[in-house]
């Protein structure tokens, strides 16, 4: 972590969470991690992006459409709304995905801003080499947005204190975790993170005079 790390907050929506339609079993227990994680960035000035899933009605991700899924997250509905306990700073980056009638949109990468511009492209704009990454799901938007960013050559950073699956079959998440490290992603928890950052900082004001 360093003066080139940014968070992203991957779909903490109402529609993932417990009594939404497309619940993640204990999504919403992540969210005060979240916020401590949030916190931090935000304290030290560095970005917070937080990605969501913003489909249309008629989409063939959905069930009804030939795709997997029941429907979510679609846009300008209570179920697509961020998670309201979770507390992004003013300055916060919303990025929308999963608006292509004809894609599943998995990855934060394929998400853009209210200015139509990509995730990668924002990132480069800030200098940004380093994602902590942290939301749901672990086995399918958290997973594909890690892939992407190591793909895109970022560092990536699995926030394992703050992430939670789907697990359509028991074990996905887990299958997921392993295979993103496998495929370079670092680990870190809060504590961890928190005392490594203290450091770090502390270390740059001092050389700062
Ligand atoms: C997601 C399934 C369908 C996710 C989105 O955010 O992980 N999962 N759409
Ligand atoms: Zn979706």
């Amino acid at each position: 972590m360093n003066l080139k790390s940014a968070l992203l907050v991957v779909d903490v929506q109402l529609d993932f969470c417990p009594g939404g339609t497309l619940a993640v079993p204990e999504g919403d227990t992540i969210i005060p991690v979240l916020n401590k994680y949030i916190k931090l960035f935000s304290g030290h000035k560095l970005p917070v992006f937080a990605s969501r899933d913003w489909h249309a009605r008629q989409t063939n991700h959905f069930k009804a459409f030939g795709g997997a899924w029941p429907e979510h997250c679609v846009q300008g509905t209570k179920g697509a709304q961020l998670h309201p306990v979770l507390t992004l700073p003013a300055g916060s980056i919303i990025l929308s995905k999963g608006m292509a009638s004809g894609e599943d949109s998995y990855s934060a990468f394929q998400a853009v801003d209210e200015k139509q511009t990509g995730f990668d492209r924002l990132l480069r704009q800030r200098g940004i080499t380093s994602l902590f990454i942290g939301g749901l799901a672990t086995d399918y938007c958290v997973k594909w947005t890690v892939l992407d960013a190591l793909k895109f050559g970022y560092k990536a950073t699995l926030l394992l204190d703050a992430i939670k699956g789907v697990n359509i079959k028991p074990g996905d998440a887990e299958v997921a975790r392993d295979e993103m490290i496998r495929l370079g992603a670092r680990k870190t928890t809060f504590e961890k993170l928190y005392r490594e950052m203290a450091g770090i900082f502390e270390v740059h004001h001092r050389k700062g005079g």
